[in-house]
């Protein structure tokens, strides 16, 4: 893919949100909210931004990629097998007893997962090992990570993030996809995380705010991340859970609920179409 094919990374996350939402009514259960609200981010890092090979996942000096907010894991499952790592139709399984797709991401199952996560908070601390790990072993690979807006209530987060200021990680990149909704209501109203831009700069990060759904404006501030030195950065990226359904949009009871076939057929429909 040529680095500014918008219309290409578009129709590609359309495929993803579909994907996503086919295997979550599947397993009659999962997270559609934070799927959908990621799923630009994780088309443009995997689609544009991170140097791996579908071919061979384990790549030598590869880009690393870590969902720190597990749960939006089909969004990540679906952006893995349109890339390559395996048939996307494999991801139809999610959840269920024996699959590898199961409803967190499992590093020693599934290929092109970087890290297991789910118990949120621990991904965001793991990245920072990881970029710690390359720095010390002189890797060229970059380490990604997103974390949802909710998940920045945790403490080990704010622990990570200063350690990573400490060590200068420059090959880290964090992305908050700041939606405005965790599991059961506002992140304003269950424990403010705002301003989130400002606690990053105050813990010594480079920050950078942008519409998480530009795919314009994700690939600048990554490639202005690339180019950013002695400091990781944190792109804060504006989002809408649910994005791209309309009865999802904005809507904390879609954090956690599958669509039943009825909704999961308007959802497609809406998305453009199933093809
Ligand atoms: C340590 C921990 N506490 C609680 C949960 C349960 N949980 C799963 S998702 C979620 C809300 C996350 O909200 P946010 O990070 O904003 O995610 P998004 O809106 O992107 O879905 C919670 C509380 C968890 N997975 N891990
Ligand atoms: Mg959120």
């Amino acid at each position: 893919m040529s680095k500014t094919n918008y219309a290409e990374l578009t129709e590609t996350a359309r495929r993803v949100r579909i994907d996503a939402l086919k295997a979550i009514a599947a397993a009659g259960s999962g997270h559609p909210g934070g799927s959908l609200s990621a799923a630009d981010i994780i088309t443009t890092l995997y689609f544009n931004v991170m140097n791996i090979d579908p071919r061979d996942p384990q790549m030598e000096d590869r880009d690393k990629f870590v969902l720190s907010k597990g749960h939006a894991v089909p969004a990540l499952y679906a952006a893995l097998g349109e890339r390559g790592f395996f048939p996307v139709e494999d991801m139809m399984t999610l959840r269920k007893i024996d699959s590898p797709f199961q409803g967190h991401p499992n590093m020693r199952k599934v290929p092109g997962i970087e890290m297991s996560t789910g118990s949120l908070g621990q991904g965001f601390a793991a990245a920072v090992g990881m970029a710690t790990a390359n720095k010390i072993d002189g890797k060229d690979g970059r380490v990604f990570v997103l974390t949802g807006d909710g998940e920045l209530q945790e403490g080990i987060i704010w622990e990570a993030a200063m350690s990573a200021a400490h060590r200068k990680l420059d090959n880290l990149t964090a992305v908050v996809d700041l939606n405005g909704l965790q599991i059961d209501g506002r992140v304003d109203d269950v424990m403010k995380v705002r301003p989130v831009e400002g606690k990053f700069r105050r813990f010594g990060w480079n920050t950078l705010s942008v519409d998480g759904h530009s795919f314009p404006e994700l690939i600048e501030a990554f490639e202005s991340a690339r180019h950013t030195k002695g400091v990781p950065t944190v792109i804060i990226a504006n989002t809408v859970k649910g994005k791209g359904v309309s009865f999802m949009e904005d809507q904390a009871g879609w954090h956690g609920k599958a669509p039943d076939q009825e909704q999961l057929a308007q959802a497609i429909s809406e998305l453009g179409g199933d093809n």
